[in-house]
């Protein structure tokens, strides 16, 4: 992986740590609400004590989550020096009105199963608990309100993601709130007219980044499981052992064919 090119306004320098969240302390900051956490309960006190701390965030439909977001977001944290990755699913997703989108709870539990093993990431259900269609300008604006200065937003996108920023809601501001980071995604080019739209589109910090290509995509995942297919190495196990327990994409019809595939992978709950 090669951090291809930094574009765009400078930002605050600050030292990392290179903490992982679970080291990141408590403290009166960011207390849990009496309903409940506003972030996630760990990711709530982050900067609390004033130090400079980097929080990636990681937005996505997520149905189902697969390794491709799980690389992205790792290699985005380890070139970006990100101190967390918080995983978003996102309530009811804009882009998606032409198909139906697995239940938001479904998703939600699929973030948390595949994040658990990675003590720098965690998973926010922030824009599950906001009624209506989900925009990430009003996410960012969420968290820039909840956390102190000294906790830098860094949004994560594949390169098809950050191709159509330009036509999410107030793409303007979402400049003034996050640096964005854009991670090359097999079949998605990001081509100097790309970035070019982007530019003009808004005071936009993009880092673009090389990361390993991992040509896997939720579409392939769910059309493998209504076909009875393996998605074993594609996704964490426990993500396939959910899909299979709740029959999610027609995995109960499937189930037979593609459990005989995976019974070794589910003893091991790996891969
Ligand atoms: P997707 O539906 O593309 O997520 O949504 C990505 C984010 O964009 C979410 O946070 C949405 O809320 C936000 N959005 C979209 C449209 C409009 C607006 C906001 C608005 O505010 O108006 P997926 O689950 O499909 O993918 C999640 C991320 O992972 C994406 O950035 C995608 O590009 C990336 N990805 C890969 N990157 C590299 N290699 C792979 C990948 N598969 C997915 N194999």
């Amino acid at each position: 992986m090669a951090l291809a090119e930094e574009s765009g306004r400078s930002r605050r320098g600050a030292a990392h740590g290179g903490r992982a969240v679970g080291q990141l302390g408590a403290s009166p900051f960011g207390a849990q609400r009496s309903g409940g956490s506003v972030i996630s309960p760990r990711l709530d006190s982050l900067g609390s004590d004033g130090a400079a701390v980097r929080l990636g965030i990681m937005g996505g439909t997520f149905d189902p989550i697969h390794i491709g977001h799980l690389a992205v977001a790792e290699q985005a944290r380890e070139a970006m020096q990100l101190d967390a990755v918080v995983f978003v699913p996102t309530g009811e997703p804009v882009f998606k009105k032409d198909r139906d989108v697995t239940p938001a709870e479904h998703r939600l539990e699929m973030c948390r199963l595949a994040v658990e093993s990675n003590p720098a990431f965690d998973v926010s259900d922030i824009e599950i608990r906001r009624k209506g269609n989900t925009y990430t300008v009003e996410t960012l604006r969420q968290m820039r309100a909840h956390y102190p200065e000294n906790v830098e937003l860094w949004f994560i996108t594949g390169a098809d993601a950050v191709a159509s920023i330009v036509k999410w809601r107030e793409s303007a501001a979402i400049a003034g709130l996050a640096t964005l980071i854009a991670v090359t995604r097999p079949g998605f080019a990001l081509t100097e007219q790309v970035k070019d739209d982007i530019a003009s589109a808004g005071p936009f910090d993009v880092r673009y980044l090389e990361a390993t290509a991992l040509s896997v995509s939720s579409s392939d995942l769910r059309s493998r499981v209504a076909n009875g297919l393996s998605i074993r190495y594609l996704t964490m196990a426990r993500v396939r052992d959910y899909i299979y327990e709740h029959g999610l994409y027609g995995a109960a019809s499937a189930r037979g064919k593609a459990a005989c595939c995976d019974a070794e992978a589910s003893e091991l709950n790996r891969y």
